[in-house]
Order: structure tokens, then C-alpha cells, then sequence
């Protein structure tokens, strides 16, 4: 028993974006995306790798994990028998880092393992409480506070639960007033990327008036001491993205007090297997948790759709429409939201959907195909 990885090909996708995409470290105009394809008998798993075009989200970035996948990552899992999809995280615990270009090839062996035991991705990750995945969006810094608030009520209009903001020094409190006071009912959050640190703090307490679900990663994307002595200052609580790489993370934060809620990312903690232990080690704690986005292409949507069925996922996400993103998506059908701001969960074997191969045959700019010998 178990799976033999036989070959890995990656796909190096160039998508452009609907609409610019802005945080506090900078702009993006399109994707480079990887997506990674397993083989196994005569089937494929596909994941996708998370990381930025540069290294400001965090250290990774798509040439970089390019390389990482091509040199190390993929090297350490050819040729491999795997009992579970769990071991490529076993197989490459002694690269240092580098968790999305890991957790590209392990959601990538999630799939193929869904796809040989004629699952949906879901049931395989031991995921199924929910059947819809309420959505929020997330919403970038505009060119003026009117830009902002025009897209704010397109949002809103369609029915989505939450809207989050993305706010940096000089585009913070000034404006989430101007949106609070059009918006006096509407879920709303802030998400800073690390743009403040502690000096900050009494800036910081200003924003206890807005009666904000939560404020995301306010200080730097390594600091869970600091998010601790803030939280303690601050009523709105506190949601940690950046700082959570693992499930250790995630309980020295919680027992730190650092964090009322957390978001998760698949990539960010290296895949499914530990994405699971940090939603496990909130809901012991009692810490909700949502599925945080990296401007996916279908393939990674698909794949947060899926772990966002988990149990503890009872906020709602940054997984939204294929539309607000692309012209048009790698898979098909594109992914859709209800007028009342949900997903539905599909019953499809493998993460739901089917890929659009012409399609994306025209967006790859780059691949290179890896074989056990
Ligand atoms: O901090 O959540 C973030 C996008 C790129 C990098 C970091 C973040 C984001 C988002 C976008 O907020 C979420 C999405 O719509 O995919
Ligand atoms: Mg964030």
C-alpha cells in the first residue's frame, strides 16, 4: 500500500489581475503562480504554491520557490512511497522555511490521494462540517477614500459577510471613519501586513471605536510578544496571519494572549497536515479561525474551499468569487458566491473542479517536469 510519487510537473502560470491589489508592502498587477502537479499511476493531484511575486509578504517568492521545488523540495519526495500525504512534510522537515513552495506539493498529493480513493478533497482532510463557506472579501488600498467605499458597497451589494480593509501608516484611522459612517452595520476589519509596531499603541487604541471584528497582523510578521503587550492595550481583538507558520505558533501565541482569533493560510504553514493541527489547537483554546487568501488561482481557491469546512471555520474567509480576481480562471466551472455570501460545497472527487487545460496552457510561461528514476 501507499502512493509512489512517479513525477512532478510544474507550471509556471502569468495572470494578470481584474483590478491592482495594494497592502502596507506594496502593489501587484498580476500573479505568478505555481502550480504543482503529482502523478502517480496514470492519475495527477494539482496544489498550487501561495507565495508573492517578492519576498514582502514573507521571505518566499515565485522564483524562489521555483527553484526551491525544482532543487530540494520535489528531489525529497520522488521516487517516495507515501503511507499519507502528511509524510511530504516528514520528507522535507529539514528544509528550513519555504513553507508555501512545500505546501504547494503536499495539497498537490492531498489531491492526487482524494483522487485515488475517488474522494472529494474535503472528506480527505478529514474536513465535511460545513456544506457552505460563508465569504468576505478583501478589499485593497484604493487611490481615493471614494474608490474605496465604491467598491465597498459592490461587495456588500453582492451579498458578501464581512468586508477587510487593508490599511497602512497615513491610510488608517481617517479613513475606516469615513467607511464606518457609510457602512454603520456592515461586518468590517482592518488588516495592517505588519505596517506598525509597539510605539504605536496609543495610534493603535484609536481604533476601538469602529467596533471592528478584529485587526490583523498589526506588528512585524515575526513578533508574537509584541501582539501580546497590544492586545492587552486594545478592546478589538487581535487577528494573527504572518506570525502563524505552524501549530507552535499558533499555541504560544493563544497561551500568550497574543491573538483572539486566527487566520489560516494552507500555504503560509506548508499544507493541509499542519493547517489542521493550528485549526485544531484553536478550537481546543476555544480561538475561532478563517481561511485567510493569497489572490489564488482557481486551483488554490478550490483547495482553501476545502479546508474551510473544517469545524473551527466558523468565521467568514478571504475566499471569494474567481471573478473579482481574473478575466478568466484556470478551472472550470469558475468559482461562485451566492447572493448570500456563501460557497457551496461541491461533491466532485479531488478539490472540486475541473481544470480549463487550454487555458491554462495559454498563461504558462514556464514548466519543467521532475521523474523518479
Ligand atoms: O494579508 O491576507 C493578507 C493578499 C496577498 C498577501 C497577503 C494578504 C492578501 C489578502 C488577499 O488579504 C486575500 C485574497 O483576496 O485572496
Ligand atoms: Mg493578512
Amino acid at each position: 500500500m501507499g502512493t509512489r510519487i512517479e513525477q512532478v510537473n510544474l507550471h509556471w502560470l502569468r495572470m494578470p489581475l481584474v483590478h491592482f491589489f495594494e497592502t502596507s508592502f506594496g502593489r501587484t498587477y498580476g500573479r505568478e503562480i505555481i502550480l504543482v502537479e503529482a502523478s502517480a499511476d496514470g492519475l495527477s493531484g494539482w496544489g498550487e504554491v501561495t507565495c508573492g511575486e517578492s519576498p514582502h509578504y514573507n521571505e518566499e517568492w515565485t522564483e524562489g520557490a521555483w527553484l526551491l521545488l525544482r532543487d530540494f523540495i520535489v528531489p525529497s519526495v520522488l521516487g517516495k512511497t507515501l503511507g499519507s500525504p502528511a509524510d511530504v512534510q516528514r520528507l522535507t522537515a529539514g528544509i528550513r522555511g519555504h513553507k508555501m513552495a512545500q505546501g504547494g506539493l503536499e495539497a498537490a498529493v492531498w489531491d492526487l490521494e482524494a483522487r485515488r480513493n475517488g474522494n472529494p478533497l474535503w472528506k480527505q482532510i478529514g474536513g465535511g462540517a460545513h456544506k457552505a463557506i460563508a465569504c468576505g472579501v478583501s478589499i485593497g488600498i484604493q487611490d481615493s477614500v471614494g474608490q474605496l467605499l465604491q467598491k465597498i458597497r459592490t461587495e456588500v451589494e453582492a451579498g458578501y459577510r464581512r468586508i477587510k480593509m487593508k490599511i497602512k501608516r497615513g491610510w488608517d484611522i481617517d479613513v475606516i471613519r469615513e467607511v464606518r459612517r457609510e457602512f454603520p452595520a456592515t461586518p468590517l476589519m482592518a488588516d495592517a501586513n505588519s505596517a506598525y509596531t509597539l510605539s504605536d499603541v496609543d495610534h493603535l487604541k484609536r481604533l476601538d471605536e469602529f467596533n471592528l471584528m478584529m485587526i490583523e497582523q498589526p506588528l512585524a510578521h515575526d513578533e508574537i510578544i509584541d501582539h501580546a503587550v497590544l492586545q492587552a492595550a486594545l478592546t478589538t481583538p487581535i487577528c494573527l496571519d504572518e506570525c502563524i507558520r505552524s501549530a507552535h505558533h499558533a499555541e504560544q501565541a493563544i497561551r500568550m494572549k497574543a491573538c483572539g482569533i486566527i487566520n489560516i493560510k494552507l500555504g503560509r504553514v506548508g499544507g493541509f497536515a499542519e493547517a489542521r493541527r493550528v485549526h485544531d489547537v484553536a478550537m481546543q483554546h476555544g480561538i475561532p479561525v478563517w481561511c485567510g487568501g493569497m489572490l489564488e488561482s482557481g486551483v488554490g481557491r478550490a483547495h482553501n474551499i476545502a479546508l474551510s469546512t473544517l469545524p473551527n471555520f466558523v468565521l467568514p474567509g478571504d475566499v471569494s468569487a474567481s471573478r473579482r480576481y481574473w478575466k478568466r480562471d484556470v478551472i472550470n466551472p469558475w468559482v461562485e458566491v451566492t447572493p448570500d455570501g456563501t460557497i457551496i460545497v461541491g461533491d466532485k472527487t479531488g478539490f472540486g473542479y475541473d481544470l480549463d487545460l487550454d487555458y491554462l496552457a495559454q498563461v504558462r510561461v514556464r514548466q519543467e517536469t521532475l521523474k523518479a528514476s
